[in-house]
C-alpha cells in the first residue's frame, strides 16, 4: 500500500463527513434547561482550570490557535472519540445486563455490504496479516439464542490503516456486515489487525507531542451486534499481549473485551467470542 499521502487532515475530512452523513444529528433533542445545565458546567469548568492553574495569555493564545487547527484538520470528531466518548459510552451502557461494549470511535461506515458467502471479509488479493477465524453466537440475556442478529465488523488492516479514511485502499476492505445461522451462531474469515496509531500530523497528534503522550490504540475488532427488539450493541475486541491494552490513547479497553487467541487448525489463528444483548 502507498501510505505516502495518508494525513492527518485528509483521514480528518473524511471523519467529519462521515459524521455529518450518519444521521446521528437528527435525533438530537436539547431542552433550554439541559443546554444550560450542560453549557454553564462545561464553561466553568474551564474558568475553573484558568484560575487554579493561573493560565496566561499566552496559554490562552495557544489553546485558541490550537482548537482552531483541531477544526481546520477536521479533528474534532477524532479529538471527541478519543479523550471523551469513552466516559459517554460508560453512561449509555451502565444499565445493560449483557454486553456493555465500548466506543464507536470516528471510523465506523454503515451499510457494509454482506459477502457472497456470509463469511469472508473483504480483503484484497495480497492482503498482509496473519489469517483470523472469528467466531461465536449472539443470544439474549435469558439465555436464548437470537436467529435474527447482524454482525458488522470493521477493522484497520495488518498496517493499522482503515478503508475509506485512508488513501489506496479498496473501500470496503475489511469491513462487511454478516447474518447468524438459527443457532445464532456467525463465522468469519479475516486477518488480525495492526496496533492504531492516530495520526500524528494533524492538531491531536500536536497535542499528543507536546504534552510528551503517545498516539497508539492496540490492535482492536469493532462491531456493532443488533438483533430485533434487542439493544444495539457497539464494541471492540483486544488481543493479549498488545503492548497498548494498558495504556489505550482512547481508554476504551476493558478486561471482557480481551480475546482469547488460540492457533487455528489451517493457518492463523482463531477465536470464539459470544455477544449478550439486552432486550429493549
Ligand atoms: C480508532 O481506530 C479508534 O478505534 C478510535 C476509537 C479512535 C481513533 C482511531
Ligand atoms: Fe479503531
Amino acid at each position: 500500500q502507498d501510505t505516502t499521502e495518508a494525513s492527518a487532515a485528509a483521514s480528518g475530512a473524511s471523519a467529519t463527513d462521515t459524521f455529518r452523513r450518519s444521521g446521528k444529528l437528527s435525533k438530537v433533542e436539547a431542552s433550554q434547561e439541559r443546554v444550560n445545565e450542560l453549557a454553564s458546567a462545561l464553561v466553568g469548568a474551564a474558568n475553573q482550570i484558568i484560575l487554579d492553574k493561573k493560565v496566561s495569555y499566552d496559554e490562552f493564545n495557544a489553546l485558541k490557535a490550537w482548537l482552531i487547527k483541531v477544526g481546520e484538520d477536521g479533528e474534532w470528531p477524532l479529538f471527541l472519540d478519543v479523550w471523551l466518548e469513552h466516559s459517554v459510552e460508560e453512561v449509555a451502557t451502565e444499565h445493560r445486563e449483557g454486553n456493555k461494549g465500548s466506543i464507536e470511535g470516528p471510523y465506523y461506515v454503515p451499510e457494509a455490504p454482506q459477502p457472497a458467502d456470509n463469511r469472508t471479509m473483504p480483503t484484497r488479493d495480497d492482503e498482509p496479516g496473519t489469517p483470523l477465524l472469528f467466531q461465536g453466537q449472539v443470544r439474549s440475556t435469558d439465555g436464548s439464542v437470537l436467529p435474527d442478529a447482524k454482525v458488522e465488523l470493521w477493522q484497520a488492516d495488518a498496517e493499522g490503516f482503515y478503508s475509506q479514511f485512508a488513501p489506496n485502499l479498496p473501500e470496503w476492505n475489511l469491513r462487511g456486515t454478516f447474518t447468524v445461522d438459527e443457532q445464532g451462531n456467525y463465522a468469519i474469515d479475516t486477518i488480525q489487525p495492526a496496533p492504531y496509531q492516530i495520526p500524528t500530523d494533524g492538531a491531536c497528534g500536536q497535542l499528543i507531542a507536546a504534552a510528551g503522550w503517545h498516539a497508539w490504540r492496540p490492535a482492536h475488532l469493532h462491531l456493532k451486534v443488533s438483533a430485533p427488539g434487542h439493544e444495539l450493541l457497539t464494541a471492540q475486541l483486544y488481543f493479549p499481549g498488545d503492548e497498548h491494552n494498558d495504556d489505550d490513547i482512547a481508554s476504551a479497553v476493558k478486561p471482557e473485551l480481551m480475546l482469547d487467541i488460540q492457533p487455528a487448525e489451517g493457518q492463523g489463528n482463531q477465536t470464539t467470542y459470544d455477544f449478550v444483548l439486552d432486550p429493549e
